[in-house]
């Protein structure tokens, strides 16, 4: 009869003692997600120059530099079209140039493209080093961050 109600309370106590660690388990998941969002290395690479870069809305952007990239500036230009392929420039961009190797030394902070009369969109990136460089792009739809991708390439 002792030895029934021994086992019965250690089953309890076990019980307990799992559900008071269910909150501290989902509290440690949830902290994992939040750093994993964070680091640059999660924005996607994007496809090379010329390719169509779909975002999430059905349209699509194309990238190319006006040369070569080598030492100076290069203007890096973007056109945007909707699904049926016509040009767009409703959309806010901003450009960010750096070296991923030493970020931080030629970090150009966020620069916002200039569209011109033929609806392109247009930003100068200055390369002061030889070396990998990558420009990370982010589209907002008024305080809305759209899309973020970057392009990587050598100098
Ligand atoms: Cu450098």
């Amino acid at each position: 009869m002792l030895k029934k109600s021994f086992i019965l309370s250690i089953g309890l106590g076990l019980l307990l003692i799992t559900l008071a660690a269910q909150p501290v388990l989902s509290l440690v998941r949830s902290r994992q997600e939040v750093s994993l969002s964070n680091p640059a290395e999660e924005i996607p690479v994007l496809k090379s120059a010329g390719k169509k870069n779909p975002l999430p809305d059905g349209s699509y952007f194309i990238w190319e530099f006006n040369q070569t990239p080598k030492m100076g500036t290069i203007i890096l230009k973007l056109a945007v079209h909707d699904q049926t392929g016509d040009k767009v420039n409703h959309l806010q961009i901003y450009g960010r140039s750096d070296m991923p190797s030493m970020r931080g030394h030629h970090d150009s902070g966020e620069v916002a493209f200039k569209v011109n009369n033929q609806g392109a969109y247009l930003l100068p990136v200055n390369i002061v080093m030889p070396g990998d460089w990558e420009v990370i792009l982010t589209f907002k739809q008024g305080e809305n961050i759209l899309y973020r991708g970057r392009i990587l390439f050598k100098v």
